[in-house]
């Protein structure tokens, strides 16, 4: 593995050197952008959360004394820590702790349970586990206790709360300090590990190196014009590239601006953040712009200070992008993105027809994209195809996965993105649909393989399909058809045995179909669409 290791690490810190050298991303690290915004923003506030506010200053001199409590765990540069915290400021002060030993966090999300740390553990061997004591009801202790117990690679659980029996994270804070001449890692290290939804049965870590992952955030902020007066809402899971890095927590770091912690994107929470903290711009998943509309209609909380909403992570209706500016009164931003780097937003000046109707256009001129057709021959302008991409801070190949990369990239680097897509005459992207077997349920990505790898081992399914499913509420739904033996076999047990193998609940389906044999098509290929059309006759 080691090896294996050291060749990658190598191989992409010379990719991303090509672009140091043509002058496109700068050679700084996470940390060095860090020490240059707080001498730009020194006393300015950059993270709220709750009653708890922290300066520039204080986020890098706290950052500092996490890091000196790190090094004393005897973690350091190249290991890779597992964090699984809800958005929080010491979320953002671990990252960069971590930042500057040169650790790499895995962006685990709350939400997940026991199977996909499990695979997160065997694929990256983590050295500690950070998790919040409890979080929207579940207990991370037990949790923690568990997958340490089964990773011995695990040396430290670190609890972000109370804790009897491990370190927690107040104690990191009352480190001794750092001892400054502790090396820095270079730009063209990996800084982070993202998650990747994927198609198969386990996660897929997205290795972002320092470099291009701070050029993804600050690009990001130039395109949304932020400023020191900007205050951006952290409503969608940190966790995720799109309010971490698009331009999200570290864009807003980036000019100077003030960022706001939600523990949860629902309305509720959200609108009394804006109206106290004067937010200016966040970033919702389709489903989750659709509730605020809702509410806003009767909601009397004063939002007006909101000037720009992103909305990202999959289809948006033209009817509800029609109706953001009318009823929430700011400015929609689209953007399609995807944590392997490509990022595609509508402009600031672009007229409603655009912004309603594409998915915007690359960040950057150094984005390279193709469209390509099942020949793989590029397609005639304005059809649709698979969209392949290659650039600064796009990924070559997913962290120890030498033979899944195999698939997934092609021999010149380009990442096969499995959307289906077709480009306008002034370039912008047009989001049509997708090749890859996935559902994307409110914008959390499910492979299809992981879910009917499991069900098929249940005694009562003799075979099972999943499928996506359009949903008034979540965009798609997801579906399992089953043949089985068993006609009292229900929903509710098919959630109760995922959950006992430790799958999330976003994972699991919404809807569960009996059928006798599968519908056919004329090339003897089960016909999804007519399997897609029971599932909605049926609801
Ligand atoms: C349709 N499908 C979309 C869109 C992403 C910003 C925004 C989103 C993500 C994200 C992200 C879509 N319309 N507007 O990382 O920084 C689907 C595509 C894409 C996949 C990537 C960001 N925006 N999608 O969603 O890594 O299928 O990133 O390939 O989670 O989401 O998923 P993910």
């Amino acid at each position: 593995k080691e090896k294996n290791e050291s060749g990658f690490i190598a191989a992409l810190a010379d990719a991303k050197q090509s672009y140091i050298d043509d002058g496109v991303l700068p050679p700084l690290t996470l940390w060095q952008w860090l020490e240059i915004w707080d001498r730009n923003y020194h006393q300015h506030t950059a993270l709220v959360d709750g009653d708890e506010y922290l300066s520039y200053q204080g986020l890098k001199e706290s950052a500092e004394y996490v890091a000196a409590g790190l090094q004393q765990q005897g973690i350091g540069a190249g290991d890779t820590v597992l964090v699984q915290l809800p958005n929080s400021n010491h979320f953002v002060v671990l990252c960069f702790a971590l930042f500057r030993l040169g650790a790499k966090p895995i962006m685990a999300m709350p939400a997940h349970r026991e199977k996909d740390i499990n695979a997160l553990c065997q694929q990256a061997q983590p050295v500690a586990y950070v998790v919040p004591d409890h979080f929207l009801g579940f207990n991370y202790q037990v949790l923690a206790d568990h997958i340490s117990q089964q990773h011995p690679c695990i040396r430290t659980v670190i609890i972000d709360g109370k804790s009897a029996n491990h370190l927690t994270f107040e104690q990191f804070l009352h480190s001794a300090p750092l001892d400054p001449d502790t090396p820095q890692p270079s730009p063209t290290n990996i800084a982070l590990l993202l998650l990747s939804g994927g198609t198969t049965g386990t996660p897929k870590l997205i290795p972002r190196t320092h470099a291009d992952y701070a050029f993804n955030a600050i690009e990001s902020a130039k395109v949304c014009r932020m400023s020191p007066q900007s205050v951006y809402l952290a409503a969608l899971p940190i966790s995720h590239n799109f309010p971490l890095a698009c331009p999200g927590i570290l864009g807003t770091l980036s000019v100077g601006g003030k960022v706001v912690m939600a523990k949860t994107a629902g309305d509720d929470e959200a609108f009394s953040l804006i109206e106290q903290e004067k937010v200016t711009i966040t970033a919702l998943v389709p489903p989750l712009a659709k509730l605020w509309l809702e509410t806003k209609e009767w909601d009397e909380t004063d939002i007006s200070s909101l000037q720009l909403l992103q909305i990202g992570g999959s289809r948006l209706e033209e009817k509800v992008a029609r109706q953001i500016t009318p009823i929430l009164g700011c400015q929609l931003q689209q953007v399609f993105g995807m944590a392997e780097g490509l990022l595609c937003y509508t402009r600031l000046d672009d007229d409603i027809e655009t912004v309603a109707t594409t998915q915007g256009k690359p960040l950057s001129t150094a984005d390279q994209i193709q469209i390509l057709a099942p020949d793989g021959s590029p397609v005639s302008p304005g059809e649709a195809g698979e969209l392949l991409t290659k650039g600064p801070y796009t990924i070559k190949g997913y962290y120890l996965a030498e033979e899944h990369n195999k698939k997934a990239f092609t021999q010149e680097g380009f990442y096969q993105s499995g959307d289906l897509v077709r480009q306008t005459a002034n370039g912008y992207l047009i989001v049509e649909g997708r090749l890859k077997e996935q559902i994307n349920r409110a914008g959390e990505k499910i492979a299809i393989a992981e879910i009917e790898e499991l069900l098929v081992e249940h005694p009562d399914v003799i075979d099972c399909i999943l499928i996506p499913v359009p949903d008034e509420r979540l965009g798609e739904r997801s579906c399992a058809f089953v043949i089985s033996d068993n006609p009292a076999f229900d929903l509710q047990q098919v959630q109760q045995y995922l959950t006992q193998h430790g799958l999330p609940r976003y994972k699991q389906p919404d809807q569960l179909e009996h059928i006798a044999m599968w519908p056919l098509t004329t090339v003897s290929k089960v016909n999804k669409q007519a399997l897609s059309q029971l599932a909605i006759e049926n609801d």
